[in-house]
């Protein structure tokens, strides 16, 4: 059994940025994770408890828990020092520190502390979401400058998914490992070394009741799936969660697409660039697989707002380059997406 830290230390020489302060980045992600793991699991409590926003037995307000993680994994990453600005989903602007100790820190991260938290209250997986980068400015508080890089230049993306059990997902560009969370020791542990997602698959996730609203190629390739083709064992197998997380983490292992297209009411989606897309299409292209805005490379867009919003299909090589393929009926332009 190999823990996080045991595989952390054995890789560092496989990648240039494992310095002591990036692996300390990285633990103080798994230390808010195991504090709101901990949390989710008593979420069924919720009613009896006094949990979201009531008040507890010590005048205390509870929090919600997609506010109760992005506090804590602002104030663990603030804690070790390392992070010189996190942008959060949770966080109109950019979180930056007024103290000289974490101004020095060399990274910045962005996140989604818990996605898909409107599933919370029906036990359906939910997940945090998070990427690493080196900063560019030289010093003082982090800048946007820091965090508006393109998903290209992450050192490090990855997820914890709290599900019937909880998993962290991680890249630092040399492949994907997935840990397991045993909370009987408090330890994650290496459970799915070098994660490869199948170059096709059978599943596809996509949230239909959308369609009337959806551009004729994303209309195409549902068609596509839903053909009766023996030989390409189709049609394909649908399922939808609505919870990245958990969707794309299913793709991964199974072998599937998840698209969140723009659509006419919304060209460019409803999904995050920053701290949803980029981190995923990292894991995904290390995984061996894809990720498109149904034109570009996810990876390549320069992004211009913290909250930028991106059509997402991602999955399966042979899977998106089909979409991308139907998707041409249309220009870029055509479907509302600039591309300079
Ligand atoms: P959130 O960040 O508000 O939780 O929204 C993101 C979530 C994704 O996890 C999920 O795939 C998608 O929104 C589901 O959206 P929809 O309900 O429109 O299908
Ligand atoms: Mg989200």
């Amino acid at each position: 059994m190999k823990t996080l830290i045991e595989f952390i230390n054995d890789t560092q020489s496989d990648f240039p940025y494992a310095t002591g302060e990036f692996t300390r980045v990285l633990n103080d992600l798994t230390i808010a994770a195991k504090i709101v793991n901990r949390e989710i699991n008593k979420a069924g409590l919720a009613d009896i408890n006094g949990y979201f926003g009531e008040t507890n037995v010590q005048g205390e307000d509870q929090k919600k828990l997609d506010v109760f993680a992005n506090n804590h994994f602002i104030a663990a990453l603030k804690h070790g020092g390392m992070v010189c600005a996190i942008a959060s989903e949770e966080n109109e602007g950019l979180i930056t520190y007024d103290n000289a100790y974490s101004q020095k820190g060399k990274y910045v991260v962005t996140m989604d502390p818990l996605d898909g938290s409107s599933n919370i209250e029906v036990n359906v997986p939910i997940g945090t979401i998070f990427s690493i980068y080196r900063r560019v400015s030289e010093s003082g508080p982090g800048t946007l400058t820091d965090v508006l890089q393109p998903g290209n230049k992450q050192v490090a993306a990855g997820y914890i998914i709290y599900g019937s059990s909880t998993m962290l997902v991680y890249t630092t560009g040399n492949g994907v490992n997935g840990f397991t969370y045993d909370p009987s020791v408090g330890l994650f542990i290496l459970s799915h070394p070098n994660m490869k997602i199948p170059e096709n698959g059978c599943i596809y996730s996509i949230n239909e009741a959308n369609y009337i609203y959806f551009h004729k190629g994303v209309k195409e390739y549902i068609a596509y799936c839903q053909e009766d083709d023996p030989s390409t064992d189709r049609p394909y197998t649908t399922r939808y969660i609505g919870s990245l997380v958990a969707d794309f983490h299913r793709n991964l292992i199974r072998g599937g697409i998840y698209i969140y297209p723009g659509t006419f009411k919304n060209p460019v989606g409803k999904l995050r660039l920053l701290y949803e897309c980029n981190p995923i299409a990292y894991l995904a292209e290390q995984a061996g697989g894809i990720a498109s805005d149904g034109f570009r490379r996810i990876l390549d867009i320069k992004p211009t707002e913290l909250h930028q919003r991106v059509p997402f299909f991602v999955g399966s090589t042979n899977m998106v380059l089909k979409a991308q393929e139907l998707m041409k009926v249309h220009s870029a332009k055509e479907v509302g997406i600039v591309t300079e």
